[in-house]
């Protein structure tokens, strides 16, 4: 979350500060998904689910220019966004491991993610579906007039999706506080871009919106972050909604049951040599000189909180049965 807003103009103590803050948001990230792939193959995991290793830049560095006040919804492929966002890691593992401990009690699983106090309004397996729920908080943001703002998170898929050109469309007209960010991996399900999508560079799709756009790296955690400022700025001031493009790829299959053999020979290594993780750490110790045990020490953080939080998971209860049948989360 936001806490040096003009970070990157700062000054150097400022600027490492913070790209150390998404160096190891990207490293929690990372360990979280290996962690339930891990999990998934010992069969902790209920239902299938969708991991985002190579994709960490985009919920780090977009997230990082939200207030604690803002509110963000996500898909399937959410993880990064909760981990990004402070979600208790306990209460997510237990979700995704079907325990009463989870934060929709077991019930949900790894779609359904949420901590609404932090501004988490929830994972959605419909694609496209939590577009038109950020746009009803960017209206309840715009009707509060705090300068608040909602994000959306959606893939390249979801732009061929109704709500994402009514979300869109309705976001411009109202000038709506709101900055749709779309992590353009290059494939849906088992289709690339092109087979499914007209073009490539989906920024193009804003247009018919006559909304300000970027389109960016999306592996550049501090160009994201960039882009996510200037996006909750022109927000915040009233000026309307932006639509961020990010350029980014994952690494595994679209879920659990996908070897990922579409993809065409040398194309997963090319985009690993374009790590996120990897590009920071090599900013970190080029730029602001970090020594190897200081970066093994952010390393060593991230992995045993997410170790720890994974403990406390499996040791978590089983949902009662009549738990099936409550009516709602609240009050029980
Ligand atoms: C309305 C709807 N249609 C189809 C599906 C099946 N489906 C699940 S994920 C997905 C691909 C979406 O791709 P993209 O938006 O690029 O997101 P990514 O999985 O790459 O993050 C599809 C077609 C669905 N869940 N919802
Ligand atoms: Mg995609």
């Amino acid at each position: 979350m936001q806490q040096v807003a003009a970070g990157l103009n700062a000054g150097a103590p400022l600027a490492r500060d913070l790209t150390e803050r998404l160096f190891e948001q990207m490293l929690r990230i990372r360990a979280f998904e290996d962690k339930v792939h891990e999990a998934f193959q010992k069969g902790l995991v209920f239902g299938t689910t969708h991991l985002c290793q190579g994709q960490e830049a985009v919920s780090a560095g977009a997230i990082e220019a939200l207030r604690a006040d803002d509110s963000l919804t996500y898909t399937y492929r959410g993880h990064g966004q909760i981990v990004a966002r402070g979600m208790d890691l306990t209460a997510a593992f237990a979700e995704i491991f079907g325990r009463a401990s989870g934060c929709s009690r077991g019930l949900g699983g790894s779609m359904h993610l949420a901590d609404v106090a932090l501004g988490l309004l929830g994972s959605f397996a419909i694609v496209g579906a939590g577009l038109p729920v950020a746009v009803g908080a960017a209206i309840s943001a715009q009707l509060a007039g705090r300068g608040q703002v909602a994000m959306t998170f959606f893939g390249d898929g979801s732009t061929n999706i109704g709500a994402f050109h009514e979300s869109m469309n309705l976001a411009a007209i109202w000038k709506l506080p709101l900055i749709f960010v779309c992590e353009n991996n290059l494939y849906g399900e088992y289709s690339p871009i092109l087979s499914t999508t007209p073009f490539e560079d989906l920024v193009r799709r804003a247009a018919a919106y006559d909304m300000r756009a970027e389109m960016i790296d999306g592996n550049d955690v501090l160009g994201v972050y960039r882009a996510g400022l200037r996006a909750t700025e022109r927000a915040r001031a009233g000026d309307g909604p932006s639509f961020i493009e990010c350029k980014t790829y994952r690494y595994r299959g679209h879920s659990r049951s996908d070897p990922a053999k579409y993809r065409p020979e040398g194309e997963l290594d090319r985009w690993m040599q374009k790590d996120p993780i990897a590009r920071c750490e090599a900013l970190l110790r080029t730029e602001y000189g970090a020594s190897s045990a200081e970066l093994q020490n952010i390393k060593d953080r991230s992995t045993s909180a997410i170790e720890k939080a994974f403990e406390q998971a499996v040791a978590g209860p089983w949902p009662l049965v009549r738990d099936l049948y409550a009516e709602s989360l609240s009050g029980t």
